[in-house]
């Protein structure tokens, strides 16, 4: 059976607890609880199968907490953090979530300036270093209540400009974001199992 492991991350009550919740089925919303570290939620998905016979495929949704400093005392860490010279040097836990992990969700808030510059971090981290093609990560501007369901242009950075980039509104349209998380599961387990099978090849040749 094919298993696959995802990355929720993004900056501070952005909603990837939520919309994790949500898509996994897990549970409704709750009044505002910041993840310690990282929340792992095992889930199956009627929809995505890793072959014709309809095999089903596992998946671990890692939801990871926002904030790289819980105890807030290093604030200017994630100020350098945020200057792409310097590499990620304080989140020491960060390798054990990046290992093995085959796709990377970035969560974030269209409508709040500071999310739009911290969302090159994410990618840069956990992305770029990791050397994950930039098709098994997906930005998700997610739209809390009240914030406006604008889907105008946004000016994200040349790197980020290139990802595949969709919206959720869980209360305008919450199907939306379901059917594209669909997608991206399928995408994914496409990717995973082209990756093994050349890698059966190159044993076998
Ligand atoms: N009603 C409603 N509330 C939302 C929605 N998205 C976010 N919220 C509220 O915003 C709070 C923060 O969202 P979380 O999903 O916990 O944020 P997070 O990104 O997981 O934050 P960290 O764990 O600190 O990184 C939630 O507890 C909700 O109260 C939404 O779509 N609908
Ligand atoms: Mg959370």
């Amino acid at each position: 059976m094919l298993k696959a492991k995802i990355l929720f991350v993004g900056p501070c009550e952005s909603g990837k607890t939520v919309l994790a919740n949500f898509l996994t089925e897990s549970s409704d919303i709750t009044e505002y609880n910041p993840t310690q570290g990282v929340r792992i939620l095992e889930f199956e998905n009627p929809h995505v199968t890793s072959d014709d016979k309809g095999t089903a495929c596992e998946f671990e949704l890692w939801d990871c907490g926002g904030d790289p400093n819980p105890t807030g005392r290093n604030q200017k860490h994630l100020t350098s953090a945020l200057n792409p010279v310097l590499p990620c040097r304080f989140e020491s836990c960060w390798p054990a979530l990046t290992k093995d992990s085959h796709g990377v969700v970035i969560v974030f808030n269209a409508d709040t300036p500071s999310h739009l510059k911290e969302i090159d971090m994410w990618y840069s981290c956990f992305v770029q270093q990791q050397l994950l093609q930039d098709t098994r990560c997906l930005l998700i501007a997610h739209h809390k209540p009240g914030s406006g369901s604008d889907k105008g242009n946004l000016s994200l950075s040349p790197p980020l400009n290139k990802l595949k980039l969709v919206h959720s509104n869980l209360e305008d349209d919450p199907e939306e974001i379901r059917v594209e998380f669909i997608k991206y599961l399928k995408s994914i387990v496409n990717s995973v199992s082209e990756s093994r099978d050349r890698e059966e090849m190159s044993i076998i040749t």
